[in-house]
This record gives structure tokens, C-alpha cells and sequence, in this order.
């Protein structure tokens, strides 16, 4: 693994432009419990169709905001772990690094990335579905079950790609073009099951791209990458930046 780690840092030597494409596996260390494959995942417990998407926070709007206070209070309870951290750090040798993330958990941006693309939304913001108006999570009280109403009568809806949704204009167009001039991106904790946000690391391969995936499993998306680094990212990260940097203060 040692020889691939430099085959790694080699090509970062010779890299301007990286990018972090990241899933729900990076924030496993936090404590946060991935979606699929784990069995303390969360939707072992339930399952997308019957919460992750509009018909059902229609159907049955407090069970919805329930299941998102869960995460919410979970998510308020953890911090960025090393992997997170590493990719901050990064942006000290790589000043226009940029993160595109399927995570809602604002840990990215809690570790200090200040270049972070959500592709899926953000679990601190809300949104009235009636006029929009945005509202932060700080705004309700976490043990609140029942869906809150906004001054105009409307349901407040977490600010969350749901399945069926459209991914953020400005945010997909914007990570496509991000993607498509990267010297490197880096593939972690995902499955690659998800859907357009899956084509992100495909299209930067496309215009030239490497591809170094850092998974505990292979993923959909490991046959189209460079490397594939097998093990935890809180792990295999800090020991790459850790390699990178004895080279790089060489020169
Ligand atoms: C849309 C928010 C249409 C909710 C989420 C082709 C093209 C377009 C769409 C589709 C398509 N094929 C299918 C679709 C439909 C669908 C889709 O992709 N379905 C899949 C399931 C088949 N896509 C959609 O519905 C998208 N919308 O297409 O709309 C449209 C277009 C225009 C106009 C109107 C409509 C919307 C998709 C977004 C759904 N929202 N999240 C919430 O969070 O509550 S998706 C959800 O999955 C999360 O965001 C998550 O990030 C994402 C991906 O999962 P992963 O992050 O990969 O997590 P997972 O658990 O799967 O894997 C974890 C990985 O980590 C594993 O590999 C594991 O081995 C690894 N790991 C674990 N521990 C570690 C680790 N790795 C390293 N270190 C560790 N320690
Ligand atoms: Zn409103």
C-alpha cells in the first residue's frame, strides 16, 4: 500500500487543481451512520422512499421532520474527524481545492473547507414550501416532533435534495465545470449508487482527470478509478497529507 500512497503523492506533486468528492463513508468515523450497507445504517431503520422524498413529507409531514430531528440531534453531537480535517489542510498547499459533497452534514465546512459544494443540501437550513422563506435549524427546537409552520401558513421543509428533486442549479453546473479541469479527484466514502451526483467523478475522467478512491469497499465507482486505496479515510488521509508534505517542503 506504501508504494501506491507515493505512486499518490507523486501525482499530487504534479497536480494544481484537486478536488474531494465525498459520501456519506467519510463522516462514518464522526459516528454518523451511513445510508446504505452498514447494518446500523440509516435506512436499515427505514427506508428513502418512505421519508426522503416529497409525497411522503406530504403524506405524513411530522414523521418526515421527526426522522430529520434525529439526524439533526446526532449530527449536533459529533465533529469533523481526520479525514475532514485533512482535506482542510489540504487547501493550504492546493488554494483553489474544492470539495463536492452528497453530504447534508456540514462537517466539511465545521473542519474549515472553505471551497464546499453540496450537492444533496444542507441538513442546518429550511425552507417554507408555500414562499420560500429560508429558516435555520437553530430556529426550531431540536425535540420538536411535529413539523413547524412558517409565519405564512406554510410547511417548513429541510433545505434536502430529495429523491425525484432536482440537484441545486448554480451548485451542479458549477461542480460539473470544477470537475471537468481537475488534475485529480479524490473518490471517498461513497457508494456511487446515487444518481447525478455519480456522474461528478465520471466526467472529470472524461476531460483527464485521475481518479483515487479511498473506500473500506470496493464501490459502482471503483472501476473507473486510478487507485483504489482500501481502508477507513480518517486513516488513510492524514498518512497521504503526512507523505505529501515531507516531499513538498523538500523543494
Ligand atoms: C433526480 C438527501 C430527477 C436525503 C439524498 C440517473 C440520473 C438521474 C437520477 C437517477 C438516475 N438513476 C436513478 C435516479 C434516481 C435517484 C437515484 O439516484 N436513485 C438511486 C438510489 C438508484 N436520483 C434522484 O432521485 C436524484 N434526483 O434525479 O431528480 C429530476 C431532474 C430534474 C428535475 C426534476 C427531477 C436526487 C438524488 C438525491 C437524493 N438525496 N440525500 C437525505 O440525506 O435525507 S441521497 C443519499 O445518498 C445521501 O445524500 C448520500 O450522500 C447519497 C449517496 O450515498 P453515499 O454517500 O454513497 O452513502 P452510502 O451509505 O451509499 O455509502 C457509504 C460508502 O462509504 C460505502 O461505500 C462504504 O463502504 C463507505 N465507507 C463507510 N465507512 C467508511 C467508508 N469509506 C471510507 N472510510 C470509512 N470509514
Ligand atoms: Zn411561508
Amino acid at each position: 500500500m506504501k508504494d501506491t500512497f507515493l505512486k499518490v503523492v507523486n501525482l499530487l506533486m504534479n497536480s494544481k487543481n484537486i478536488v474531494f468528492f465525498t459520501g456519506a463513508g467519510i463522516s462514518a468515523e464522526s459516528g454518523v451512520a451511513t445510508f446504505r450497507g452498514s447494518d446500523d445504517s440509516i435506512w436499515s431503520k427505514f427506508k428513502p422512499e418512505e421519508l426522503a422524498n416529497f409525497n411522503a413529507f406530504m403524506r405524513n409531514p411530522d414523521l418526515v421532520w421527526e426522522w430529520y430531528q434525529y439526524r439533526r440531534e446526532i449530527i449536533s453531537n459529533v465533529k469533523p474527524n481526520p479525514a475532514h480535517i485533512t482535506i482542510a489542510k489540504f487547501e493550504q498547499y492546493f488554494p483553489n481545492l474544492a470539495v463536492i459533497t452528497q453530504n447534508v452534514d456540514n462537517l466539511h465546512k465545521r473542519a474549515g473547507s472553505t471551497n464546499v459544494f453540496e450537492l444533496h443540501g444542507n441538513i442546518e437550513r429550511n425552507y417554507c414550501i408555500q414562499c420560500h422563506t429560508y429558516y435555520n435549524t437553530s430556529d426550531f427546537d431540536l425535540k420538536s416532533k411535529s413539523v413547524p409552520k412558517c409565519k405564512c401558513g406554510g410547511l417548513i421543509r429541510p433545505d434536502i435534495v430529495w429523491f425525484g428533486e432536482a440537484l441545486p442549479e448554480y451548485t451542479f453546473s458549477k461542480s460539473k465545470e470544477i470537475a471537468e479541469t481537475a488534475d485529480i479527484i479524490f473518490i471517498i466514502g461513497t457508494s456511487g449508487v446515487v444518481y447525478p451526483a455519480a456522474y461528478i467523478p465520471v466526467w472529470g475522467k472524461q476531460n483527464g482527470a485521475k481518479l483515487i478512491e479511498i473506500n473500506i469497499t470496493y464501490s459502482e465507482l471503483s472501476n473507473y478509478c486510478d487507485f483504489t486505496l482500501l481502508g477507513k479515510a480518517g486513516e488513510i488521509l492524514p498518512v497521504i497529507f503526512e507523505l505529501f508534505t515531507q516531499n513538498v517542503d523538500k523543494v
